[in-house]
């Protein structure tokens, strides 16, 4: 299901960034990146990130990340959550790959997806999950709504998941992670137009692309100085120079989340 979103998110953009898209191609053929670990990165563990969940379906197949911010507690993303139920989703911690048995499996007991969203590229893109037993890993921190100076533009962030290590290409069996710099708001909202709701997203990448968040990433963890700042939310493919990947900004979010936390 995350495919579907992808697509539909992609070509949505693809649709307002067509001309800009074509010129790319035209001026750079080469540029296409060759198959990078996220997308350029390193292998990790959940020793080191204990508070990354694999986000499954009923039989523990992966197609989402997720964040720990309590006990019983999944931040991840809104889009990930369409057509799902209760019944369908499990959450996986301490399973640093996705071929793994070990770690904990937690049912979900409720999930709030925020009422405002309706896609990715409208923002709002962010869930909560409630789980029915508690996970016995170290929690995340998550921003306040006040730390909205956390994006300055150049702030390095980290970025973690399961995801394809190239568009199109096919998911790493071990957790990864990368560092891009956080992306200015005007730089953004000029690579991808109305796309770009400023007060919903923030974005985050390499000017020459590269590093990225890519499929099945979607709902993991963007880290700013170790505190979860942002949600892996969506982008024009994956590491083009000139798309940085697309994140929930949640200092937007962070008081919704919190009710959600305490309810
Ligand atoms: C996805 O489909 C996805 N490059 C996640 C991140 C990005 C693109 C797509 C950003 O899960």
């Amino acid at each position: 299901m995350f495919g579907f979103n992808r697509v539909r998110k992609a070509a949505a953009v693809a649709t307002a960034t067509a001309a800009a898209a074509a010129t790319a191609l035209l001026a750079a053929p080469s540029a296409v990146a060759a198959p990078q670990p996220i997308v350029g990165g390193t292998t990790t563990t959940t020793t080191a990130y204990p508070f990354v969940m694999q986000i499954t379906d009923a039989s523990q197949n992966q197609f989402c990340g997720g964040t720990l911010v309590s006990p019983t507690k999944v931040v991840t993303a809104a889009h990930c959550m369409v057509g799902e139920t209760t019944s369908g989703v499990r959450v996986v911690g301490g399973r640093t790959y996705l071929n793994g048995t070990n770690g904990t499996v937690a049912r979900v007991s409720r999930i709030w997806v925020h009422p405002g969203y309706t896609d990715a590229t409208n923002g709002d893109d962010v869930a909560v999950l409630t789980l029915s037993t508690s996970m016995p890993y170290t929690t995340a921190k998550y921003v306040s709504a006040s730390q909205t100076s956390v994006y300055a533009a150049g702030t390095t962030a980290r970025i973690l998941g399961w995801g394809t290590t190239s568009a199109g290409g096919s998911s790493s069996n071990q957790l990864r992670t990368a560092t891009v710099p956080t992306v200015s708001d005007s730089s953004c909202a000029s690579s991808y137009g109305s796309d770009f709701v400023q007060s919903d997203m923030v974005c985050a990448g390499k000017t020459s692309g590269g590093v990225d968040t890519c499929q099945g990433d979607s709902g993991g963890p963007l880290l700013i100085g170790g505190v979860l700042a942002g949600i892996t939310s969506w982008g024009e493919g994956c590491a083009q120079a000139g798309y940085p990947g697309v994140y929930t900004r949640l200092t937007t979010f962070s008081n919704l989340v919190t009710t959600q936390i305490n309810s």
